[in-house]
């Protein structure tokens, strides 16, 4: 049903960047950003119709094996930004190093930072999908060096997300709030459609990958042991668990629904799995400006301060009273005022308590 009245999302970055200093290139980038992922959700809806399915023989810089969706949507990304103007350097997912605009393009101030297809192991099996990107200003047109993109995560001036499912819908920020959008594909433009999303304080909700559990550190064990424990155990009441190993699909939900996500650090991934610059400070920022909290475990996320651009970063975000919860575990494990709950078992087990102590 079209409504003459309903809002673009151009319509809606102009409005709300038009008294931002220097909003309305703003504005325009994310617009280009916008095009991008309505190629990128072409292309992700196609699926085996194009030999979307399926691994390369390549690795990214992570070391994980590439899709050949993975090398296209960033293809897409790139191709979709380098011409503006606007854009100073891009950091790829998919790239070992910051990319230089091409010396036909013009440069602008802003740095551009995606992970162009996050969940891309689960698009063989038809699991919805997505990009994550964040916007930092780099203040100059000059070619920033990597230390240039090295800024916490307070300090960026838009980020948002795409999320490829039965519908394509992008929710993302610029300071003022988080506010979704839906994909009308007969007039191929983004109609708001979620103004102001906000994260519920509460939830009975937490999506964590249960088959690290051993692996965690004791204040993740003892929180995820408690949610488990329900009605008869110290919360008094049940939880429910999700996990589709799909970033962008579990934030989704808790921005929809609330609940609490964390890939936690653990003994095999001592940073955490998720990539600070371009999944957990986006995510972050989004979270936060829903009203809900997002943290290391140990401090607040958008406070890390990068030392490398594919660094790795514990993650815990959601619903603030839950993320408040684990923090406090983590420090009374740090003070070793935990007792109560960490049983010689999990002393043997845990390798971070000397480490955690020293
Ligand atoms: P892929 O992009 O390799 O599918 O990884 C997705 C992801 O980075 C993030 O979107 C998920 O939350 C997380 O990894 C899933 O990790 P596990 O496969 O270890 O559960």
């Amino acid at each position: 049903m079209f409504t003459p009245r309903r809002t673009t999302v151009s319509k809606f970055l102009i409005e709300q960047l038009k008294n931002s200093p220097d909003g309305q290139a703003l504005a325009a980038l994310l617009i280009d950003v916008t095009a991008a992922i309505k190629a990128i959700s072409a292309v992700a809806t196609k699926g085996a119709l194009e030999g979307n399915v399926g691994s390369l023989t390549t690795t990214n810089v992570q070391g994980e094996v590439q899709k050949p969706l993975d090398v296209l949507t960033h293809e897409i990304m790139l191709h979709h930004n380098e011409w503006s103007g606007l854009i100073a350097g891009m950091a790829s997912e998919e790239l070992e190093q910051p990319y230089d605009i091409p010396a036909e393009y013009q440069r602008g101030r802003y740095l551009l930072m995606f992970d162009p297809l996050d969940g891309s192991s689960n698009i063989d099996f038809n699991v919805a999908v997505g990009t994550i990107f964040s916007v930092l200003d780099h203040g100059k047109d000059s070619v920033p060096a990597e230390a240039d993109y090295l800024q916490p995560g307070r300090r960026q001036v838009a980020a948002g997300y795409a999320i490829y499912g039965p519908a394509t819908v992008m929710v993302l920020t610029v300071g003022q709030g988080a506010h979704g959008f839906t994909l009308d594909r007969e007039i191929g433009n983004f109609i708001l459609t979620h103004p102001n999303l906000r994260v519920p304080e509460e939830t009975d909700q937490f999506a964590i990958n249960a088959s690290n559990e051993r692996f965690w550190e004791p204040p993740m064990q003892r929180y995820v042991e408690e949610c488990k424990a329900g009605k008869s155990g110290p919360r008094e009441r049940d939880f429910n668990m999700r996990w589709i190993a799909s970033m962008v699909a579990d934030v989704h939900r808790i921005l929809i629904r609330g609940g609490v996500f964390s890939y936690p650090r653990d003994e095999k991934n001592k940073n955490g799995r998720l990539r600070l610059m371009y999944e957990a400070n986006p995510m972050a920022l989004l979270i936060e400006q829903a009203g809900g909290a997002a943290s290391t475990g140990r401090g607040r996320l958008l406070d890390e301060q990068p030392q490398a651009l594919h660094q790795r970063v514990p993650v815990v975000l959601g619903s603030k009273s839950e993320v408040e919860r684990i923090e406090q575990y983590h420090r009374e494990f740090d003070a070793g005022t935990d007792k109560p709950f960490v049983s010689p078992l999990f002393n043997e087990r845990s390798l971070f308590r000397k480490e955690a102590r020293a």
